[in-house]
C-alpha cells in the first residue's frame, strides 16, 4: 500500500496495478452454454436474418422488460436511428448533451437537429423544466437518457410530450435490469433503446434492441432494420440494415442468464466502494436507489475541486498511471463535439448543469474483472491524494500535468 506522495506512479514509483484496470471490461456469463449455442448455430447454417437464437433472444428480452415487442438490432446506435425514423421524427429533438455521442448522432444522422438540453444535478437526467424551454415550433420529439441506469423523470417528460403534441423515445442504452417506481425500463414513451455493447452491463459483442408497446411501430421497425423486406422478392417501405447475428444473440442469451449473479456482483463492488471511499471530502458517488432496481454498471464519482482542494482531472492521470484507466464520460458534453460545437457553439450558455458536471465526472472500473482487493486498492491511492491535496497539486504543477 502506498502510504506516501513521492511512491505515486506519476511522481516515479512503481504503479499500483501491473495490468490496467479498464471501465467496461465485458461481463461473460457461462462460456460452456455460450459455446454451445454457438456450436449449434454452426451445425444449422443460421447464422443471421431472424435465427431462432435472435428470435428467442426477442422472447425473453420482452418477457424480461415486460413489453409487448422487443426487436434485436446490431447495434445501439442504428437501433436509435430506426426507432426516430419510424416513430416519424423530423425538426428538432430534444436531448441531454451529458451522453454519450451516438445520442445526438443518430438525430443529426438524419438531418434532424439534437437541440441539447440541461440536466437534474443529482439523477444526471433530462430536466424537465428545461425540456419545456427548449420547445419550439419545429420540436417533434423528447429523447431522455436513463444515464448510468438511473432513471428519467418519465412522468413529466411525458406530461410534457402530451401537453406538446411530441414522440417520447429513451435511450435506455445504460438501463437494461433497472427499474422506475417498480416498473422496468424498456417500456415507457413510445419505445426504448437499448445496448448490448461489449462494455454495458448486458453484452452481445455488439447489439441492441427497440422495445415498445405499439403494434404499428413494432411492425415499422422490424421491416426498416431489413431492408424493407416484408418476404421474398416484396419491398414495401425504406430500411436499412440493422440485424442482430445469431453469434450474438448466444452472447445475448448467455449474458441473460447471467444477470442475477451480475447484478448480485454490481451491487457488492457498489457498497464495496462507498464504504472504501466514505468521508473523502469533496467527493461522492452516484447514488442507485434501494427501491429500484438497478444494474449497478456505473461507478460514477463526482469530485468538487472547491472542497477536495484535487480536481477531477488532476485524480484521473494520478490512476492512469497506477493503471486504473478511469473515464471522465461524458466529457466534455456532446455540444462540445462536433459538428455540434461549430452549429451551435454558444449552446453551453443554456446548459450551466452540464458544464459543470462534466468537470467533476469520474467513473471508476467495476464489473466481473474487479473485486474487493482491488478497489480498496484503488480506494487507498484517491485518499492518499485526498490526505496530501496540496503537495499532490504542487508536485503536478511542476511536472506541467496540471
Ligand atoms: N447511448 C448511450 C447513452 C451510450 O452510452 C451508448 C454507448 C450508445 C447510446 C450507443 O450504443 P452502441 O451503438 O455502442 O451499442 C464506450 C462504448 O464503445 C459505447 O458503446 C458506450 N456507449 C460508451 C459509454 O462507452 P468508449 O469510447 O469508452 O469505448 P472503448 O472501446 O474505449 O471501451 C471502453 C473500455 O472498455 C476500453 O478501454 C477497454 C474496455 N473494453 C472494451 C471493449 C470494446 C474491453 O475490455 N473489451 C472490449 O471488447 O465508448
Amino acid at each position: 500500500m502506498k502510504t506516501k506522495v513521492e511512491q505515486l506512479s506519476i511522481f516515479g514509483g512503481t504503479p499500483e496495478f501491473a495490468d490496467k484496470l479498464h471501465v467496461g471490461r465485458p461481463n461473460i456469463g457461462d462460456r460452456r452454454l455460450l459455446l454451445r449455442r454457438i456450436q449449434a448455430a454452426l451445425r444449422r447454417g443460421w447464422l443471421t436474418n431472424n435465427g431462432p437464437l435472435v428470435q428467442e433472444f426477442e422472447r425473453r428480452i420482452a418477457e424480461f422488460v415486460g413489453v409487448r415487442h422487443c426487436i434485436a438490432m446490431c447495434n445501439g446506435t442504428v437501433a436509435m436511428e430506426i426507432a426516430t425514423r419510424a416513430s416519424g421524427l423530423s425538426g428538432e429533438v430534444i436531448v441531454p448533451s451529458f451522453t454519450f455521442i451516438a445520442t445526438a448522432h443518430a438525430l443529426q444522422w438524419q438531418q434532424i437537429t439534437p437541440v441539447f438540453c440541461d440536466i437534474d444535478p443529482e439523477t444526471h437526467t433530462l430536466d424537465p423544466k428545461s425540456v419545456e424551454r427548449m420547445v419550439t415550433p419545429r420540436t417533434t420529439g423528447i429523447i431522455g437518457v436513463h444515464v448510468w441506469g438511473r432513471g428519467c423523470d418519465v412522468d413529466a417528460l411525458k406530461r410534457i410530450a402530451r401537453k406538446r403534441k411530441l414522440k417520447l423515445l429513451f435511450d435506455a442504452a445504460h438501463a437494461f435490469g433497472c427499474s422506475i417506481n417498480g416498473r422496468m425500463i424498456g417500456g415507457f414513451g413510445n419505445a426504448e433503446v437499448f445496448s448490448f455493447h461489449a462494455t454495458k452491463f448486458m453484452n452481445t459483442f455488439e447489439g441492441g434492441a427497440v422495445t415498445t408497446n405499439d403494434d404499428d411501430l413494432a411492425a415499422t421497425i422490424r421491416l426498416m432494420k431489413n431492408f424493407g423486406f416484408a418476404g421474398y422478392d416484396n419491398v414495401i417501405y425504406i430500411g436499412t440494415n440493422g440485424k442482430m447475428s445469431e453469434i450474438s444473440a448466444a452472447m445475448g442469451l448467455t449474458s441473460l442468464e447471467a444477470v442475477d449473479s451480475l447484478i448480485c456482483h454490481n451491487r457488492n463492488n457498489y457498497a464495496e466502494y462507498l464504504e472504501a471511499l466514505k468521508g473523502i471530502p469533496g467527493t461522492a458517488l452516484l447514488n442507485y436507489q434501494d427501491h429500484e432496481k438497478s444494474n449497478y454498471q456505473y461507478i460514477v464519482m463526482e469530485v468538487d475541486e472547491g472542497k477536495a482542494g484535487f480536481s477531477r482531472d488532476a485524480l484521473l492521470f494520478i490512476l492512469h498511471a497506477e493503471n486504473v484507466i478511469a473515464r471522465r464520460y461524458f466529457f466534455p458534453g456532446c455540444h462540445r463535439m462536433e459538428p455540434y460545437h461549430s452549429l451551435f457553439p454558444h449552446a453551453g450558455m443554456l446548459l450551466p448543469v452540464t458544464e459543470s458536471l462534466v468537470k467533476r465526472v469520474l467513473c471508476l472500473p467495476t464489473g466481473r474483472a474487479i473485486g474487493r482487493r482491488s478497489i480498496r486498492r484503488i480506494s487507498e491511492i484517491i485518499r492518499l491524494v485526498s490526505g496530501n491535496a496540496q503537495e499532490v497539486n504542487e508536485r503536478l504543477r511542476r511536472l506541467k500535468a496540471i
